[in-house]
């Protein structure tokens, strides 16, 4: 199976991406986590976005927060699918992070997620890897048939409490 590639900007942003981590260990997917930052760390980035195919990943899930260019800047590089993560930040509540991601200019693309949405991200990798291999399929269609079971047996208690 290939491998999903997690960036984040920094080491600040791994408290919320640990969620990310979490889902695809459930998936059983494999993954590499790197810190790499579009500003501090410019050529690391272009090397990473530029051999990522050829290391085996399918795609990448970007987390930057403020002016965060990590995932564009992966992407101008790579032609396999970038997820973006805009992380919530101090001073704008991450409105900077989620414009500086999903804005992206006409010819690249970056998928963006909600403001921390870390964990939407996993799931979304997932489903782009799934195309390719039917037991990640199959294991996306019980994922989904256990949340909806979730959600009808909570509905079921509320309509009894307020019958
Ligand atoms: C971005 O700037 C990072 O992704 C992080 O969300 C934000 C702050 O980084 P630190 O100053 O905490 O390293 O590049």
């Amino acid at each position: 199976m290939k491998k999903v590639c997690i960036v984040m900007g920094s080491d600040s942003d791994l408290k919320v991406m640990q969620a990310c981590m979490d889902r695809l260990r459930a998936f059983s997917v494999p993954f590499e986590v790197r810190i790499v930052s579009a500003h501090r760390t410019p050529a690391a980035a272009e090397q990473l976005a530029k051999n990522a195919a050829a290391d085996g990943f399918g795609v990448i899930i970007a987390a930057a927060g403020k002016a965060a260019h990590l995932g564009g800047v992966l992407a101008a590089y790579t032609t396999l699918p970038v997820i973006g993560v805009p992380m919530g930040t101090s001073v704008m509540g991450g409105m900077d992070s989620l414009l500086s991601i999903v804005q992206m200019p006409k010819g690249i693309p970056v998928a963006t997620v909600a403001i921390d949405g870390a964990d939407n991200a996993a799931i979304l990798a997932v489903q782009m890897l799934a195309l390719s291999d039917g037991a990640l399929a199959e294991k996306l269609l019980e994922f989904k048939a256990g949340m909806a079971a979730e959600v009808a047996a909570k509905d079921e208690k509320i309509r009894a409490q307020f019958a």
